[in-house]
């Protein structure tokens, strides 16, 4: 075969026929079964072989093409992937739908069946981890060079269960039945050290002397673009103990427990995902398993830049690598041992070289969820890393001495060590001093950074500050997951390459005012809610689906759906507006204030679910387990899409724009990425209401006392005393009790607001067609929002990275 001409691979067939002799083939020699005897299994999985060799033999064109053009990669760098189920994807961006529906047919097995054999990769919390999927998505089908780095848990995020109203976690044992998605490289291993003590040699080199030794194997799902050949992949690494881990004096002692009790504490890096979203636990197995993604992240980086032959001092030219918080910035100090170390650079020039290769993407503000960590830890654990990290903050705190002579306390405030209560290293100043862009994930949360968290490190560096909005897979959560929808904006703007260009959505603004327009865009959101089958799909569907966490608020749609109880039950043959109201996330284990509010919401769920003069007007659901394959059931099917955070919490938000894109009218506050969505869909399409960041900062700062509110408001009065009286079966005083003597989030203080800006909402609602239209205005002006556009504005202001045309030749 001649390799320098094309990839020297007989294409695969793209007829009906050859698909189906390939799945055939398929369930034959890769399955070793047979028609006869196949189960749903072996037919799903036969499936997912077809599909997936069409994009393997994209993915070899790919490689070929990139090998050819010697290109400048993006390395994304990331503790977490929420990439959903890939089934339905891999059909759309591989174009087999058609076929594969066929071939499944001949099969006598329905799509519907397929996709529920499909599990969900839960390897994310939240909005970062979908974050992480949505990126990757964007870069491939924008044909940017990238290698997503991941950990593969053997555990995903837990499955949420309610057990009398309160979650209990189950856990999330997706490769069960084997991942078929999954590529193994084993050859492609690499060794991680930890522990241990450091010693120079006789040329004065450092030298790490390990205590443990562990092994990381990788395997890749692939990752394409829609409308393009390229393929990329995430590369996830597993942690496995090394030959030297198996105890054979102990196994030949009959000790077999023993004998394997080190490769089973090596194994337990990757077991399981921490559940904690936006906090930090301090774990020593979270910083193992922090180093461990860099660790090997890195080395492979290395290998792949060494298949091209380059000088180090071009690595930079060739590698950006992009951190996705904190929580991967070990790679700073791990890249300088690498090249100080292991390739006997001088420090100045391997600073140089490190600072150029990385950036840094900061997701918070709360500083509950700003990583430190314990200098004793990192001592026993990354003995050569903490002498990096003093190193860098002896050069960063001279910088700062000279340019601020005598201002110490900026000193203390900008130094990579915290001093008291503890000593512990700051991450994100490591993150700052050791990359050469740092970016928010909104505009207000940019600027905020760079005025409140980051401040001192703004002034020093201005031109490091940036910000890129986040942005949404519009093929995941807009063409797959509302086809109806999908269908309707394909044959109204004449072809479908909105999905690939979202600003074309733009079209959809002349239906506006198109009555036969309107009712088709109505009848949609209308089947998309008795699809989801939660409640009657005529009444308002108003959404609150997200991470369970105070700052985010649902005590306060809460304390609203119990003043609406209130006035239903005051007034039972009242003009109500009748309202499903869904709640669903997950909150972490630990996190009791969060569980409480949960458990809450079911008590008041089931006490309006039992009173029949409620029911015709309220019905509150919570379907458990939220992740990406409900979430793309539930946007479709919104209203009404809650965005109520603290203004100045939410660092940006993705549901928000998910739910927008989607035709829900969003109720929010001036916070995060609401503000652009606002800007964008124009403000008479949004309903705004509560305190602005400087506000919540002013009342703060002067003195909140929440109890004020509670005795001024009879209806907030009532709510909380209902709570408080037992009204819900006993449940959630304790939710009460914090609001009123505490309620750190200024839940009381916005209330008010909230329920006049919820009597709008049901103004609004009374008028379906302006609803509709608002509706429809949303989805066309929400093509800012896509990750595309979130990519090359990463690719142009931070990464300097050019596309690479993959050919089908
Ligand atoms: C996480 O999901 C987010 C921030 C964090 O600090 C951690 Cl640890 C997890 C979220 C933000 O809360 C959310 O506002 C943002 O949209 C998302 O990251 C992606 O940037």
């Amino acid at each position: 075969m001649d390799f320098r001409n094309g990839i020297g691979l007989r294409p695969l067939g793209s007829s009906a026929a050859e698909f189906e002799q390939d799945l055939l083939s398929n369930l034959y020699y890769r399955r070793g079964t047979t028609v006869e005897s196949a189960s749903a299994q072996d037919a799903y999985e036969s499936l997912v072989l077809t599909v997936r060799d069409r994009l393997a033999e994209r993915r070899a064109r790919t490689t070929a093409a990139h090998y050819a053009a010697n290109p400048r990669w993006v390395y994304y760098l990331s503790a977490e992937y929420l990439l959903g189920r890939q089934l339905e994807q891999n059909i759309l961006y591989s174009g087999t739908g058609e076929i594969a529906t066929a071939a499944m047919k001949a099969l006598g097995v329905s799509p519907e069946e397929m996709d529920e054999l499909d599990i969900e990769p839960g390897l994310g919390n939240g909005g970062l981890g979908r974050l992480a999927a949505c990126l990757v998505d964007a870069m491939a089908t924008l044909d940017i060079p990238a290698i997503g780095y991941g950990i593969r848990y053997d555990f995903g995020i837990f499955k949420q269960t309610f057990v009398d109203g309160a979650q209990v976690e189950k856990p999330d044992d997706w490769t069960f039945q084997g991942n078929p998605w999954e590529f193994p490289a084993p050859d492609d291993r690499q060794t991680v050290f930890f522990y241990g003590h450091t010693t120079r040699d006789e040329a004065g080199r450092t030298k790490w002397i390990p205590g443990e030794i562990v092994l990381g194997e990788p395997s890749h799902m692939l990752v394409p673009g829609y409308g393009t050949e390229t393929v990329n992949i995430v590369r996830l690494w597993r942690a496995r103990g090394s030959e030297s881990s198996f105890d054979l004096e102990r196994f030949s002692a009959g000790q077999y427990a023993e004998a394997v009790q080190e490769a089973v504490r090596a194994e337990n890096i990757s077991k399981v995902l921490y559940p904690d979203d936006s906090t930090e636990l301090g774990r020593e197995l979270r910083l193992k398993q922090q180093y461990f993604l860099v660790s090997c992240s890195l080395r492979d980086i290395l290998r792949r830049f060494r298949l091209w032959g380059g000088p180090l001092t071009d690595f930079p030219a060739k590698s950006v690598i992009q951190l996705n918080d904190t929580h991967p910035s070990l790679a700073i100090p791990e890249l300088m041992r690498l090249l100080v170390d292991e390739e006997g650079l001088g420090w100045d020039e391997a600073w140089l070289l490190t600072q150029r290769t990385f950036a840094y993407t900061c997701h918070t503000l709360l500083p509950e969820a700003l990583e430190t960590w314990p200098v004793a830890l990192f001592e026993r654990l990354l003995p050569r890393h903490l002498e990096i990290i003093y190193e860098i903050n002896q050069r960063l705190l001279d910088e700062v001495r000279s340019r601020y002579p005598g201002d110490i306390d900026r000193v203390r405030r900008m130094s990579l060590i915290q001093e008291a209560p503890e000593r512990r290293v700051r991450m994100a100043h490591l993150a700052v001093a050791g990359t050469s862009a740092v970016n928010g994930v909104a505009e207000l949360h940019s600027q905020l950074l760079a005025e409140t968290t980051l401040h001192d490190f703004a002034t020093m560096w201005p031109g490091k500050f940036r910000n890129v909005t986040n942005g949404v897979s519009p093929r995941r959560f807009l063409r797959i997951a509302n086809p109806a929808l999908s269908e309707l904006i394909t044959s109204a703007l004449g072809d479908s390459r909105w999905a690939g260009d979202l600003d074309r959505l733009r079209g959809l603004e002349r239906f506006a005012d198109d009555p036969a327009f309107l009712r088709s865009w109505r009848d949609i959101k209308r089947a998309n809610k008795a699809r989801l089958g939660l409640g009657d799909p005529d009444a308002l569907m108003d959404v609150m689906v997200k991470r369970f966490h105070e700052y985010k608020r649902q005590q306060l749609k809460l304390l609203h759906v119990i003043t609406q109880y209130h006035r239903i039950k005051d007034n039972p043959g009242g003009d109500h507006v009748p309202r499903t109201v869904l709640f669903a996330g997950k909150a972490a284990p630990a996190y009791h204030a969060a569980k409480s509010i949960i458990r809450l919401i079911n008590a008041v769920a089931a006490t309006i679910e039992a009173d029949p003069a409620v029911t015709p007007y309220l019905k509150v659901v919570f379907p458990p387990n939220y992740n990406v394959t409900l979430g793309e059931l539930i946007i479709p099917a919104a209203d009404l899409s809650e965005q109520i955070s603290l203004a100045g919490k939410e660092a940006s938000g993705t549901g928000n724009m998910k739910l927008a894109l989607n035709g829900a009218l969003t109720i929010g506050t001036l916070d995060g990425a609401n503000i652009e969505i606002r800007e964008r869909v124009g403000a008479e399409n949004f309903f705004l209401f509560g305190l602005d960041t400087p506000a919540a900062t002013e009342l703060k700062a002067s003195g909140y006392h929440p109890r004020s509110y509670y005795e001024r408001d009879p209806e907030l009065r009532a709510a909380l005393d209902a709570i408080m009286s037992g009204a819900f079966g006993g449940v959630g005083k304790e939710v009460a009790e914090s609001l009123l003597n505490w309620d750190e989030y200024l839940t009381l203080a916005d209330f008010r607001a909230y329920a006049e800006c919820q009597e709008a909402v049901d103004r609004a609602w009374q008028d379906q067609t302006a609803w509709t239209k608002a509706s429809l205005l949303n989805t066309a002006r929400a093509g800012y929002f896509s990750a595309d556009r979130t990519v090359s504005d990463y690719a142009s202001t931070i990464w300097h990275v050019e596309p690479v045309r993959v050919t089908r030749d």
